[in-house]
């Protein structure tokens, strides 16, 4: 989980070089929420259950299976890019195979998505569940009021991980609901709720190890709250700066969820310091291999634009 975390970190901090280099036009970050996308795959069965996802899952898709390379292929809008063949935007992620389901950019749309995911699971007596991730700002969207209502209603294999960052965008927790934790809104859907410190890999993982083991269990739906923290602005096209105290952004830094993983396993012994130096070169060595490769794949053709985009009769 260690390698996924610095993994997830090192092709992050590439996607910004690469856009500040002109290379890649938009970027959106998932740093500083990592322990929580990683636990949450991690007690997961990737291909099995499935992951409806956020903008912000780059840790995750990775830890279930994607890689470094399928990344890039997105970030450069290629054709071999699998997560939409180029056509989505970089961090929407897509994956059959690993049951990842493309999303739309519409935010709380995936969290009705997933619930569906999760019925229909239940109605075919299939042994899977339907994870979902938003922000706290998305959890005033109606959609994601719908979604956890349905998943109350029907008792289903169903989790919605809400990352709180504190800002969307630039609006901060306190002007988006009345109250401090999301997971309280729970008891009013007749689902479990939980809040988890989304920088601690390991408590991360045993809350949502327990959650996927309810809804295995037939004892219905989860909401996690996990508490992370947001070290980038939104994306590549604003600058937090303009609205975030300097002083709230310094003590940012002292809730990086790898550096405290890390400091976890060198003081248990767990983990030797040239170890980790490895661990650092060869995720270092998968990114660089990753845009060598990505930046010279080839376009997708214009006349391929449409496939894929409405039904096609086939042959
Ligand atoms: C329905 C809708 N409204 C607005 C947007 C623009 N938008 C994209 S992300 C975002 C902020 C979401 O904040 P939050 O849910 O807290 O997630 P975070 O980005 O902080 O992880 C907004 C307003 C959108 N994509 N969809
Ligand atoms: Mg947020």
């Amino acid at each position: 989980m260690y390698r996924q975390m610095v993994l997830a970190r090192a092709v992050d901090r590439r996607m910004w070089v690469l856009n500040r280099q002109g290379k890649a036009p938009f970027v959106i970050s998932g740093q500083g929420h990592e322990a929580i996308q990683v636990a949450a795959a991690n007690a997961m069965r990737p291909g099995s259950d499935w992951l409806v996802p956020y903008y912000r899952d780059l840790a995750f898709c990775l830890a279930l299976g994607q890689t470094a390379r399928d990344f890039m292929l997105s970030v450069f809008g290629r054709a071999e890019d699998p997560n939409s063949g180029g056509r989505q935007m970089p961090s929407h992620f897509g994956s059959s195979r690993l049951r990842i389901m493309t999303k739309s950019s519409v935010v709380g749309t995936q969290i009705c998505h997933a619930a569906g995911i999760a019925y229909a699971a239940k109605v075919r007596g299939l042994d899977e569940v339907a994870v979902t991730c938003i922000g706290e700002g998305g959890t005033s969207q109606g959609d994601w009021h719908e979604g956890l209502n349905w998943a109350g209603v029907h008792r289903l294999p169903f989790i919605c991980i809400v990352q709180d960052n504190d800002y969307a965008i630039s609006v901060p927790h306190r002007l988006q609901m009345g109250i401090d934790n999301v997971a309280k809104r729970a008891v009013g859907y007749g689902i479990a709720g939980v809040t988890v410190d989304g920088g601690d890999l390991l408590a991360s993982y045993a809350a949502v190890k327990a959650a996927v083991e309810r809804a295995r269990g037939g004892d219905g739906a989860t909401l996690i709250s996990a508490k992370v923290a947001r070290f980038t602005s939104h994306s590549s096209d604003d600058d937090q700066r303009r609205y975030r105290p300097q002083a709230e952004l310094e003590a940012l830094l002292r809730r990086d969820p790898i550096e405290r993983f890390r400091g976890y396993l060198l003081d248990e012994g767990v983990m030797a310091e040239d170890v980790d130096d490895s661990v650092q070169q060869e995720a270092t060595a998968e990114v660089d291999a990753a845009v060598t490769y990505a930046e010279a794949a080839a376009s997708p053709l214009a006349e391929d634009t449409l496939r894929n985009v409405f039904a096609e009769e086939s042959a």
